[in-house]
């Protein structure tokens, strides 16, 4: 795919960023045995993933805006663009050294996401999308899956973790959609599951309690493959409310009234 400069210039900077989370991620390997454990060096290297994108985003396009995870918020001279950055999504998989993380970079124009890169560095998958121009995985193009029953459907979500009050309801979630589906994953990086869905892997996917920078690239990856996303409650931004449901052509409205019925 002939993606845009920016389009180019995001995948420059997930690369770059990959490369150093590679490095880091061999070190907390190490660190598991360690009395300290690798709290603080993930930190760190997150925090320096971060530095890294923003650097090259910015330099290279000083007037967008910024959303960032470890760094918030900043106003661009031009309102209509900004970059949606999660330096590292998964990052409690990072932090137990399973490899399954990824860098996560959005260019949203007038509220809509237009282009999003999601890395997996670990596994070397590289997923890009465009407005207009499709989703791909390194060289392949990428569409989601045909599946149109149920009870043959993997789906993923997000089990929140440390008394997050978005848990009652997504246990509601699992009680309702489990016993009609082939089963249900939580691996832990929202932009995966969402690479995971425009690449057919998974089925759909749905999420409460999670953040712009967590799920704007995949959203794109997963509307250009030939999905559909979506609120968990109609009628909400799918940002400001945190709650998203995505899935295949087939599965995506029945996905769609499990959930909102549950909620
Ligand atoms: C994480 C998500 C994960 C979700 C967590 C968290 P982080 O992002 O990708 O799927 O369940 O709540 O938001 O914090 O690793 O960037």
């Amino acid at each position: 795919m002939q993606g845009s400069a920016n389009l180019n210039l995001m995948i420059k900077a997930a690369r770059k960023a990959g490369r150093s989370l590679v490095k880091d991620f061999r070190e907390v390997e190490n660190l598991q045995v360690s009395a300290k454990g690798p709290g603080d060096f993930v930190s760190k290297a997150d925090r320096e993933a971060e530095r890294i994108i923003k650097e090259e985003l910015r330099g290279a396009r000083p007037t967008y805006g910024w959303l960032g995870e470890e760094t918030g918020e900043e106003a661009g001279e031009d309102p209509t663009r900004r970059w949606i950055v999660d330096p590292l999504d998964g990052t409690t998989n990072f932090l137990h050294g399973l490899p399954h993380w990824a860098v996560s970079i959005a260019l949203e124009h007038k509220g809509e996401v237009v282009a999003g890169v999601v890395f997996d560095a670990a596994k070397d998958e590289l997923y890009y999308a465009e407005k207009g121009l499709g989703a791909y995985m390194n060289e392949s193009r990428l569409r989601v899956s045909g599946r149109r029953h149920m009870i043959e459907a993997i789906f993923a979500t997000g089990v929140p973790f440390g008394g997050r009050s978005t848990l009652p309801a997504t246990l509601q979630d699992l009680a309702r959609l489990m016993p009609v589906c082939a089963g249900v994953r939580r691996w832990g990086a929202a932009a995966l599951d969402l690479a995971y869905v425009a690449s057919g892997r998974y089925d759909g996917y749905w999420e409460r309690g999670i953040n712009a920078w967590d799920m704007a690239a995949g959203l794109i990856l997963v509307k250009e493959a030939g999905g559909f996303v979506g609120p968990v409650r109609e009628g909400r931004e799918i940002f400001e409310s945190g709650a998203v449901i995505a899935g295949n052509a087939e599965l995506y409205d029945p996905l769609c009234k499990i959930l909102r019925e549950a909620a």
